[in-house]
């Protein structure tokens, strides 16, 4: 179904830009007086507004207007669906419309929550559906403040988080392998880790480097072994990894460093699988940067393919004032995220993901490590 909504002073109004627009076939779905003030008081005068539908196949294409994606509606004699169903395409219906909408459109506060998602470069899908929800809720309440709808904008990003992140992290794995572009802060991150499953968790940790790229990375990696106490084994190949995993049989986490790679060359995937023994219990977690475009981190991502990914991990959050790729990332991806590295400080600067501090992030409210 098509649908096309026509702001007009009355029906006789509505009825030749219908016919013009859709064509003779065209179904009238919804009709209803725009109220002035309130919240949807951007409307001037008393306005009658004017659903049409239009079945795409047979209208030509230069006719069509955008398609809504739920189908359900209202027959054109009267006969009405399920009221759920009907309460569901009215909420896809106001969804539609806040997406055909310019933000010069929008009420003033539903207008200022755009202007914040986009600042924080959240996607534009999820701005429509967070918008669409916001508009359908403020129908039954017409003296929002701008406070309350912030509010509810955060209580949605919350939502669709948890709605989204498909595997919650509950359980700590046995052997973690950090993987991820160069410099995004993987050694310092695995040091910040390490410390917190010693020094606060009280568990037995064992770090392994398979980054022999670098002269410095394996000393890195060492030096932060030796300030914490933990043993570091380096390994160079597939047979190392699986000795040094036995080796370290008696620790209750292994924490596994690697080179910085530029993951959007599968060559690099290749050579990972070629160094992760078949069938172990070694977890990936990718770790990219905020700093990094959305773009480029979705190319990783879908790169990896079959290589299944266990986790996120994100750095760098305080280098960037938009944190829209968290909500991104999630939305598009489900993958869970179990930490947000936000400084250079060893261990201090990592804080524990929740949908709560992934929507504050978003709304503008800081948190820090
Ligand atoms: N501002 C900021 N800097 C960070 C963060 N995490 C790491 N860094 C810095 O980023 C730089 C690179 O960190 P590394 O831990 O060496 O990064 P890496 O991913 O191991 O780098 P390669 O092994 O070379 O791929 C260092 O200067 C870190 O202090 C963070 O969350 N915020
Ligand atoms: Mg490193």
């Amino acid at each position: 179904m098509r649908l096309k909504t026509y702001i007009v002073s009355t029906m006789t109004e509505a009825i030749p830009m219908i016919k013009q627009e859709l064509g003779a076939d065209a179904l009238i779905l919804n009709t209803k007086k725009i109220k002035t003030g309130g919240f949807l008081g951007f409307f001037q005068k008393v306005k009658l507004e004017v659903t049409a539908a239009i079945d795409p196949i047979a209208t030509p294409k230069s006719q069509q207007v955008e398609p809504l994606q739920v189908q359900p509606y209202v027959s054109p004699d009267g006969q009405k669906d399920s009221s759920v169903e009907l309460i569901n395409e009215l909420k896809n219906i106001k969804q539609f419309m806040v997406q055909q909408m310019k933000e010069e459109q929008l009420p003033e506060a539903l207008r200022l929550v755009k202007e914040q998602l986009t600042a924080q470069e959240v996607a534009q899908d999820i701005q429509a559906e967070l918008l669409g929800k916001l508009m359908a809720t403020a129908e039954s309440n017409n003296d929002q403040t701008s406070e309350i709808v912030q509010r509810l904008a955060r209580e949605e990003l919350i939502a669709i988080i948890k709605r989204k992140m498909t595997k919650l992290v509950v359980e700590d794995p046995e052997v973690i392998c950090f993987i991820g572009p160069t410099g995004v802060g993987k050694t310092t991150t695995i040091a910040k880790i390490a410390a917190d499953y010693m020094l606060t968790k009280d568990k037995k940790v064992g770090l392994i480097t398979a980054d022999t790229y670098r002269i410095a990375a394996v000393e890195q990696l060492k030096t932060y072994g030796s300030i914490l106490n933990i043993p570091v084994k380096v390994v160079e190949s597939s047979e190392d990894l699986t000795k040094a995993i036995e080796d370290f049989h008696h620790c209750d986490i292994i924490l596994m460093d690697t080179a910085g790679r530029n993951y959007q060359q599968t060559q690099y995937i290749e050579e990972l699988r070629r160094l992760l023994p078949a069938g172990s219990k070694v977890q990936i977690h990718l770790v990219l940067s905020l700093t990094a475009k959305y773009e480029d981190m979705k190319k990783i991502i879908d790169n990896f393919g079959s290589v299944s990914m266990d986790e996120l991990l994100l750095t760098k959050r305080d280098e960037t004032s938009s944190s829209g790729a968290i909500i991104n990332l999630i939305y598009h991806y489900g993958i869970p995220i179990r930490h947000i590295a936000n400084g250079q400080n060893v261990p201090d600067d990592i804080l524990a993901f929740t949908p709560e501090l992934a929507a504050d992030f978003i709304m503008g409210e800081e948190h820090h490590g």
